[in-house]
């Protein structure tokens, strides 16, 4: 017991006088604390870091960026901070802002913050957009959970037939990256589901077809897409039976075997799909129905 006093008393005397490996010992417990309480906080509970999130993709032109701008423009007289500007690449680099969906009266629901998080639309910096929908997403796209998808399209583009099959291949991606994610947390925790909200953008111009068309003309497109696909699975030797019994079309989207492709074989796997129109510039129906959407789901 003398011992353990003498010992105490003499390291209480060497912690108490000011001396260099004691500052420097102390410097770095004092400046380590709060970084090392942010990693174990932040890396619990992904509600307590970030707001919920919503990804916005679809094909280059398609008007992602110009809608992110008028949420925004909208949003700023409520609350609006930019949170990442990418000023050496802006056009390659996702943006993302924080946006507020102001208290309802009605309801009572207090002020809610969201994430919109833009991707580049370009063919080759698709699979970053991509891999946020996968169930292994990293952990840092795990901090925020995201609650919906909104694919933007460009009407007026699709009227004229060309951008039909890149947009729809796009779609179909995404539409089969949230099926698997759902697949995936099958015997575990469900994962949550993420509805899509494709945006039948552009609506102003006369020449744009209108959400119904946008609608149907996409699911042929996707039921097209599905059967050549899954051709290309059987020419390549995997069996039909195979197929049906080992993977079930791992690559098959929506309802197995079916004939034609509808976004309501989605709903299979929980993923509700609607079709809106819109536009985002000019005299036409505007955004508000999309912000509506995107808001009666965080
Ligand atoms: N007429 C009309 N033009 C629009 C509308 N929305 C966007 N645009 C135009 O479409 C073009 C492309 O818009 P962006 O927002 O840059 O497209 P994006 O989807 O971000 O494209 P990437 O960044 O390449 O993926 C711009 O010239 C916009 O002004 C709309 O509602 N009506
Ligand atoms: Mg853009």
């Amino acid at each position: 017991m003398a011992f353990d006093l003498e010992g105490l008393k003499a390291f209480l005397t060497y912690i108490l006088t000011p001396s260099a490996p004691v500052f420097t010992a102390g410097f770095i417990i004092v400046c380590l604390f709060p970084i090392l309480l942010h990693f174990i906080l932040h890396g619990r509970d992904p509600k307590f870091i970030s707001p919920p999130s919503v990804l916005l993709l679809g094909p280059s032109g398609a008007g992602k960026t110009a809608l992110l701008t008028l949420f925004e423009r909208n949003n700023s007289t409520i609350s609006s901070e930019k949170l990442t500007t990418a000023p050496t690449h802006t056009s390659q680099a996702p943006g993302t802002v924080s946006l507020t969906i102001p208290s309802d009266p009605s309801d009572n629901h207090p002020p809610k913050k969201f994430l919109l998080i833009d991707t580049p639309g370009h063919a080759k910096l698709r699979s970053h957009a991509l891999s946020l929908l996968s169930p292994t997403a990293s952990p840092e796209s795990a901090r925020s959970k995201l609650t919906s998808v909104v694919f933007l399209v460009d009407a007026a583009a699709l009227a004229d037939g060309d951008a039909l099959p890149s947009t729809a291949a796009y779609l179909y991606d995404t539409l089969l990256a949230l099926q698997k994610r759902m697949g995936a947390g099958r015997g575990s925790k469900a994962p949550s589901s993420i509805p899509v909200l494709v945006a039948a953008n552009k609506l102003d111009l006369f020449t744009a077809l209108p959400a119904a068309l946008v609608k149907s003309n996409l699911e042929a497109e996707l039921g097209r897409i599905r059967k050549t696909r899954s051709k290309g699975l059987l020419d390549s030797g995997v069996g039909a039976d195979d197929l049906a019994a080992g993977e079930e079309g791992d690559d098959w989207l929506g309802e197995y075997g079916s004939e034609k492709f509808s976004f309501k074989q989605m709903l299979e796997f929980d993923i509700e799909v609607d079709v809106i129109g819109g536009s985002t510039t000019g005299d036409g129906p505007g955004a508000e129905k999309w912000w509506k959407w995107i808001a009666e789901r965080i």
